[in-house]
Parts: structure tokens; C-alpha cells; sequence
């Protein structure tokens, strides 16, 4: 009997062969954990509302009148919602055609589009073109989107950072495109040697692959590392020596915790780069609701902004975004809020800092905690967290340990978190989900779960650790690069 096309034999190969370790075996198996009353703690995946942080009061007032509209016509409004929230309701209810139960245009509304804009315009000092820009559920649907424009075979190929979120890998995959790695550089503080990528790209080109784009993720995922100006300048050189597109993920722009190298945007390098290279390398950056000190995940609010692609690309991108119909209008709202929130003078703004600059503060105190928390620990060596939400040391692992992992049938990284899983509910994801060197071995955590909570965390960790090592320690031949 011949198979039905949803029979699992028959399914696409790449949808099998595509792998998302952020919710894969450890995932799965805290799931279960917690359906058996286990307490789980879940550092796998950067959602921070889901760990306890509280949402921006003046973005859900806003997005609670948008939502209810009836509710502005109530004459007791005003008691409960400020009046600059119900100004910026009314607002953006006046860029709709229909209020939030109406799609948008495919790319998102114009008048959002517009402070997007004027957002990057004031963060980078370049102009900024709402044409330019297309609001999306998340920055994911706009990365899948512009890989499935820019893949076309499997010979095309895309310079991803080793480490990497798996958003990447997954999409090329599922694409059927060749991921083309680049390894960052651990002893570096996971910085960037443009040698490497010079190595990447001669390398898949002896082997027939057309290397089409490169991505970058600054600030970066997992490893937290923020990347310099002489870097930035140095890879968009690169990209337009070698003829490459720069997927610049800048989702966690916000996520700063050292003040030597604050963000700067790939956009802003690119222009103050000057001609011929500012109008000839094609970028695109993407940003996000879900991250910075809003942490919106569940929202679904993102965009990307495009520089020196050719308007007829443009609108095949248009028309691609245009078969989903409309991005989520409620989230359009959130990213209108996250680029132009309440102004000095405003009634909320007072509130809006206060409570922004709590969650900032404490999450720098946590990067800290759990970096040295790690490096407190027997055969664990850990990176400061410059920016983002991670936390991803090596686990340097005894001979034993690996050989045990062997034969349990596992990647030995996949052993150890299970084993922290076990023992302690802390879930994280193994180092092998995100790619790194052979023979090196790390985990990832979030720097998310609350501060009160931090020490008792780690020590339960430095407890753990402690003792696998002495369960799987000599003193001879650990894993290490
Ligand atoms: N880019 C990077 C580098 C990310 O880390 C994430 C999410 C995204 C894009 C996509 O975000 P949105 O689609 O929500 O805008 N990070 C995942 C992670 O590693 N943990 O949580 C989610």
C-alpha cells in the first residue's frame, strides 16, 4: 500500500531533519517532570514573563483600551486609566481600519511603520524609510521570511555564527539550504575574527556551496558577547567584499550589561561607513517586543528593516508577507509603544522609567551573580554576560562522564543536563543545540529566574556539579578546547 502523505515515512525530509534543541529532549522531559509534581525551573527558553517578570504598566493600558474600545467611551475612564494611555489608544485605534479585529496591511500599518522609522532615525542618526520596514509576528517570521527569499537550493549557502540561536539552523534546514558555520571565539570573550569567516567561506566554496548572506546576532545568542564598532565595520567590509546579504538580529538591543561597548546597530556602522559601502551592502536588521526590558514574548511583535534592496525585491517580499495576510495588530501596537514610550513631561513617563530601569538594573545584577556563580564551580568556566539573556559556560567533563553518557545513548552535554534536571529542576539546554566545537561541551540558561532566587539557584547548581564530579572525576584528560 502506497503512503499517504502525512504518513511520518513520507513526510519531508527536511521537516525531519530540522532540530530546535530550545524545546527539545530537556524541554520535553521538565514538561513531564512538572505533570508529576516535580518544581521546575524553567531557564530554557528567554520568556521572562513566564519567570515571574511583570509586565509595563503603560503598554497594556494602552493595548486594554485598544482592545476594548467601549471602555473609552465609559465617562468613568479616566479614574482608571491615565490620560496620556487613552490619548495614545485613541491614537493608534486612528491608524486601524477597524480596530484590532481588522487585519492590517500585510506589512504592517502605515502610521506604525512611521514611528518605527523615526525610531531608528533618532537611534542611528540616518533616515529611515517606513516604506523600508515590515512589521511581523516576532523577529522569527521575519528572519524565516527573508531566508526563504534568499535560499533557492541547497548549494546556497548562509554564514551562521557557532554558537547560534537554532532559529537559524532550523529555518535553513526546513528550507533545504546548507548552513555555513563560523565559530566565535570562546577564549575571546566569543568575539569575531573576520580570518574565521575568510577560512567558512573558502571552505564551502571548494565544496560547490554559494554562500549568499551572513547573520549576525548582537547582541549575541547564547553567548551574550556585544559586538565592537572595528568588528561591526570590519564584518560589513567583508559583506561587500564577498557580495553577501547581513542578517543583523539586533533583538536584544536593550540587553546591555557593561558600559564599555554599548549597542550600536549594524545600520548605523553600515551609513557612518560612507560610499560606495553604505549604498551597496544590503542589510537587514530585525528587532523584537519579546525582548529588552518588555519581554513580551507572548505578544508576537517584531520588524525588519531593509537597506540597499532593490524596490522590485521589495515588493516580492510584500507579496510573499502578503499571503499570511497581516501581522498580529495588537503586537503592531506594542512595537508602535516599544519605539516612541511615554516622553519626559508625559504623566506615566515617571512610572514608565522607574519600572523599565528596575528590570534593567536587576537583570545586570544577575548576569553578574550567575556568571560568577559559575565560575565558582569545579571544571565550569563562564564568560561574562555583556547582553542579552544567557548565561552559557563549559562544562569541562571528565573522561568518565563522557564514557557514561556513551553508553546511556547520549550526546554527553544532553547527560549532564539531564542529570542537573534530575537532580536539581533547574532546565537548561545542552551546548550541542546551538552548535559548538568538537569535543568542548557547555550548557545555556537563561539570567532569568527572579533575583531573590538567583543564590538558592546557583547553589543548588554548585551542588550538582560538585558532586558529578566526584561521582565522574580523576584528575586526568577532561574535556577542554
Ligand atoms: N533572534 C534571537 C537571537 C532570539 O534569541 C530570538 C528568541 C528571536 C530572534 C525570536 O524572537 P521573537 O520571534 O519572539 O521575536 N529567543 C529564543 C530563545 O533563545 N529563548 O527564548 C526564545
Amino acid at each position: 500500500m502506497s503512503l499517504k502523505a502525512l504518513d511520518y515515512e513520507s513526510l519531508n525530509e527536511n521537516v525531519k531533519n530540522c532540530q530546535y534543541a530550545v524545546r527539545g529532549e530537556l524541554y520535553l522531559r521538565a514538561s513531564e517532570l512538572q505533570k508529576e509534581g516535580k518544581k521546575i525551573i524553567f531557564t530554557n527558553v528567554g520568556n521572562p514573563h513566564a519567570l515571574g517578570q511583570k509586565p509595563l504598566t503603560f503598554p497594556r493600558q494602552v493595548v486594554a483600551l485598544c482592545q476594548a474600545p467601549f471602555l473609552l467611551d465609559n465617562p468613568n475612564v479616566g479614574m482608571i486609566f491615565p490620560a496620556d494611555a487613552i490619548a495614545r489608544a485613541k491614537h493608534y485605534l486612528s491608524l486601524t481600519s477597524g480596530g484590532l479585529g481588522a487585519y492590517s496591511d500585510s506589512r504592517g500599518l502605515p502610521g506604525v511603520r512611521k514611528e518605527v522609522a523615526e525610531f531608528i532615525q533618532r537611534r542611528d542618526g540616518y533616515p529611515s524609510d517606513p516604506e523600508l520596514i515590515f512589521l511581523t509576528d516576532g523577529a522569527s517570521k521575519g528572519v524565516m521570511q527573508i531566508l526563504n527569499c534568499i535560499i533557492r537550493n541547497q548549494k546556497d549557502g548562509i554564514l551562521v555564527p557557532v554558537p547560534q540561536y537554532p532559529l537559524y539552523s532550523a529555518t535553513i534546514s526546513l528550507l533545504g539550504g546548507t548552513l555555513v558555520p563560523y565559530y566565535l571565539e570562546e577564549t575571546d570573550n566569543w568575539g569575531l575574527d573576520v580570518n574565521n569567516l575568510r577560512q567558512s567561506v573558502a571552505q564551502a566554496r571548494s565544496q560547490g556551496i554559494t554562500v549568499r548572506a551572513m547573520v549576525i546576532i548582537n547582541p549575541g545568542n547564547p553567548t551574550g558577547q556585544c559586538l565592537s564598532v572595528a568588528n561591526l565595520r570590519e564584518i560589513l567590509k567583508f559583506c561587500c567584499d564577498e557580495r553577501l546579504v547581513l542578517l543583523g538580529d539586533e533583538v536584544y538591543q536593550q540587553n546591555i550589561y557593561q558600559d564599555e561597548r554599548p549597542f550600536i546597530s549594524s545600520k548605523k556602522v553600515l551609513m557612518d561607513m560612507g560610499a560606495p559601502l553604505s549604498k551597496e551592502v544590503q542589510l537587514i536588521s530585525f528587532h523584537t517586543v519579546s525582548k529588552g526590558y518588555w519581554g513580551e514574548c507572548g505578544q508576537r511583535g517584531g520588524y525588519f528593516e531593509m537597506t540597499n534592496i532593490p524596490p522590485r525585491t521589495v515588493e516580492e517580499i510584500y507579496k510573499v508577507a502578503s499571503i499570511a495576510l497581516s501581522p498580529n495588530v495588537s503586537a503592531q501596537i506594542f512595537m508602535g509603544l516599544m519605539v516612541s514610550p511615554p516622553k519626559p513631561g508625559d504623566i506615566s513617563y515617571d512610572q514608565f522609567v522607574r519600572e523599565s530601569k528596575g528590570i534593567l538594573e536587576s537583570l545586570r545584577r544577575r548576569a553578574r551573580i550567575m556568571t560568577d556563580g559559575f565560575n565558582s564551580c569545579k571544571n565550569v568556566v563562564c564568560n561574562f554576560t555583556e547582553g542579552a539573556m544567557y548565561s552559557f559556560p563549559q562544562i569541562k567533563l571528565p573522561p568518565k562522564a563522557i564514557q557514561a553518557a556513551k553508553q546511556a545513548g547520549k550526546v554527553p552535554d544532553v547527560f549532564y543536563c539531564l542529570k542537573l534536571l534530575e537532580a536539581t529542576g533547574i532546565s537548561t539546554v545542552p551546548g550541542s543545540g546551538f552548535g559548538q566545537k568538537e569535543g568542548v561541551f557547555h550548557l545555556r540558561t537563561t539570567i532569568l529566574p527572579a533575583e531573590e532566587e538567583m543564590l538558592e539557584i546557583m547553589e543548588s547548581f554548585k551542588k550538582f556539579n560538585d558532586e558529578f564530579m566526584s561521582q565522574y572525576g580523576d584528575n586526568f584528560g577532561y574535556s577542554r578546547m
